[in-house]
């Protein structure tokens, strides 16, 4: 066999459903990789013979291996930060109240038009590097705190930028109708107008965009506004997905699905006719335990409902300053299983493969078999459940990034 390297020694939780063992496992697995794909992985005993002198082997020392973690909805570019929003709520504000006095989205927007493009890189830079330490070789990274066209494009290019000097995977997407910038207060069609017919033909030329996302909620953009500029997305080739019912039920995800899309995010309101119509349109349900922790949220999302229907669970970092300044994926592990009582084993699936079918990558990563994308962890840890039970002593210690050992 003509193999770049081999790694022996390991438990493989390989998170695919072909294999009916609880989390994917192979026990003493062993896992070839060349170039940047898996080309075998199985059983110690059934090893096939290779060229030991020629090939590199590493050792697991009966570490666990999962797939390169996937955080699929973060919105980690943006200026300053909202301690102050803090502790307004602290003192009895609620989110709402200080996004409608002016604060919220606006006031990172305001930073965010205010930093140069290098700002916004290095301190990019910096929080994909936090990720990555702790696993993630792919992620999401969204625009929204721009609301004007050169601000949302400076932000979809330094996410482009960071995909391209960092070992990280980088998806972006267009979230222009995140919230309705001061210059159209009381003119709300009028912007989304101008996300339609001058951003998005702007996004589009620069290819800065794999989605298009909204926010559709009564703070932010109703039905038909969210109809029309998911609507332009898709007949553009865009995916979208959606911020849906986060703090109340607008119909947002039942929307969404029509259109086709890959994921409804937050979805603590979501009813059952919801899941019913994420469920027929194959979209995935995205679940953000930070922020439903740090809003103080007590309306769970429709865990049993989206089991019973069999809709992907996904489980994202939504790294922002205002509802959920947690960088780190590791910890929404935790959170999902403490807060909305998924089991480790959902959760990992939610950071791996349906994140994955989130982003539309699900045939290159997101579980480990032949073919797929040599993208890999190595964790210190004696059982995969260790992942989402204990927090703050990083057990990974290696990772494989395209077939790349990752020096960090
Ligand atoms: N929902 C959220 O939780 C974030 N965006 C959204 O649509 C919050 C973003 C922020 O407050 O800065
Ligand atoms: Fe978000």
């Amino acid at each position: 066999m003509d193999w770049d390297q081999v790694w022996i020694d390991l438990n493989i939780a390989t998170m695919n459903p072909e294999n009916s063992e609880p989390y994917g496992v192979i026990r003493d697995g062993v896992m070839a990789v060349k170039d940047d794909k898996i080309v075998w992985l199985g059983c110690r005993s059934e090893l096939p013979e290779f060229d030991v002198l020629a090939t590199p082997v590493y050792r697991g020392n009966g570490g666990w291996v999962t797939p390169g973690l996937i955080d699929a909805h973060t919105h980690l570019i943006f200026a300053g930060n909202r301690a102050n929003e803090f502790e307004m709520r602290l003192g009895g504000a609620s989110y709402e109240e200080i996004a409608r006095a002016g604060g919220g989205i606006l006031s990172t927007v305001k930073a965010t038009r205010e930093a140069s493009e290098a700002e916004l890189f290095e301190l990019g830079r910096k929080r994909l590097n936090a990720l990555a330490k702790e696993g993630v070789t792919t992620v999401e990274i969204k625009s929204g705190y721009g609301l004007e066209t050169e601000t949302e494009l400076k932000m979809l290019r330094v996410a482009r930028e960071l995909g391209k000097h960092h070992h990280v995977d980088v998806k972006t997407t267009f979230l222009g109708a995140h919230a309705i910038p001061p210059e159209y207060k009381d003119k709300c069609e009028a912007y989304v107008d101008l996300v339609v017919d001058e951003m998005l033909p702007a996004v589009l030329a620069e290819n800065l965009a794999d989605a298009v996302d909204v926010f559709c909620e009564n703070i932010a953009f109703d039905l038909p506004q969210t109809q029309k500029i998911l609507a332009a997305a898709k007949a553009k080739g865009l995916d979208i997905k959606l911020h849906a019912e986060q703090l109340s039920n607008m119909g947002g995800s039942a929307l969404a699905a029509s259109l086709g899309a890959k994921s409804v995010d937050h979805i603590e309101y979501l009813d059952e006719a919801g899941v019913k119509a994420i469920a027929e349109s194959g979209t995935c349900a995205t679940l953000l335990p930070g922020a439903f922790y740090f809003l103080r949220e007590t309306k769970l999302p429709p865990i049993d409902l989206l089991r019973q229907h069999n809709v992907p669970m996904v489980i994202a970092s939504d790294y922002n300053p205002g509802t959920s300044p947690f960088c780190s994926t590791l910890l929404m592990l935790n959170m999902g299983c403490t807060l909305f009582r998924l089991t480790p084993e959902e959760a990992l699936a939610g950071v791996t493969r349906n994140a994955a079918k989130a982003l539309g990558i699900e045939s290159k990563v997101g579980v480990l078999k032949e073919g797929m994308q040599a993208d890999f962890c190595l964790w210190d840890i004696s059982s995969p459940a260790e992942l989402a039970y204990s927090y703050g002593r990083n057990p990974l210690v290696h990772v494989v990034k395209d077939g790349k050992l990752i020096h960090q």
